[in-house]
């Protein structure tokens, strides 16, 4: 059985639980949740950058997010049928997690109104960019003829988005009927109405996080260097 390892809540795996949906990979969330955990699995040599997600699959230990997702397209050819729709591709990867920053750190914001302005401000930089190459394209989708990796990732960075604000796709159309066909995929949609879907973050969440990882919580939460540990 495929195995992702991570904390409590979606963070860095949920692009690669997204394209092991796509895949229809059946997969098991093994969750980091106190740090002797991690400690343990930093023990097993398997996080070469001694980070999580680690991905278990195939028989490889993999790191990284980016690389996880593109092993996972090209396994499942999702990476376009040219080079250049390779090209596009890995073009739109890059955008999107530069464009997902900002909906991973809204649940560390100090208000809900914060993480809205943010996500308006960012959206508003990338989302005209992500609309004119749709545009462009003039197929659907953002590389080529057909679904890719790119697609999936950028519907799950705004799936981030549109749960603060769910009226956010109305100023793109060509955004809003892409995010569509990806929800549609008889994977992803099995996989967001699954529990391996973890719930949108809430505080809880944010704590889980930094007890597993032993970092410093958001400055407004009280004590917020309880988990660090100073030897
Ligand atoms: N570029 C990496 C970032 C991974 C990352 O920052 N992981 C954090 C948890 S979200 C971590 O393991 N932090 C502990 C550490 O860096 O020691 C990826 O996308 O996989």
């Amino acid at each position: 059985m495929t195995k992702l390892h991570y904390t409590r809540s979606r963070g860095r795996a949920e692009t690669t639980r997204w394209m092991l949906a796509v895949n229809q990979i059946p997969f098991e969330n093994i969750v980091i949740n106190m740090p002797e955990e991690l400690d343990a699995l930093r023990a097993t040599g398997k996080l070469p950058f001694d980070q999580i997600p680690l991905l278990e699959i195939d028989g490889h230990n993999l790191s990284q997010s980016s690389a996880m997702i593109r092993y996972l397209a090209r396994r499942g050819d999702f990476y376009g049928d040219t080079e250049t729709d390779a090209l596009w591709c890995d073009l739109m990867a890059g955008a999107v997690a530069d464009f997902s920053e900002t909906g991973l750190k809204a649940m560390f914001q100090a208000t809900n109104e914060i993480a809205i302005s943010e996500q308006q401000a960012a959206f508003a930089k990338f989302a005209p960019c992500f609309e004119a190459r749709l545009k462009q394209n003039s197929t659907g989708f953002c590389a080529g003829t057909r679904l890719s990796f790119a697609d999936v990732i950028l519907a799950e960075a705004l799936s981030l988005y549109l749960e603060w604000i769910p009226d956010i796709l109305e100023p793109t159309p060509l955004l809003k009927v892409l995010n569509e066909t990806v929800l549609s995929q008889p994977g992803i949609k099995a996989y967001l109405t699954s529990d391996l879907r973890y719930p949108k973050p809430d505080n809880t969440c944010v704590i889980d996080i930094a007890r597993g990882l032993q970092r410093s919580l958001p400055p407004h939460f009280p004590d917020p260097n309880q988990f660090v540990v100073t030897s």
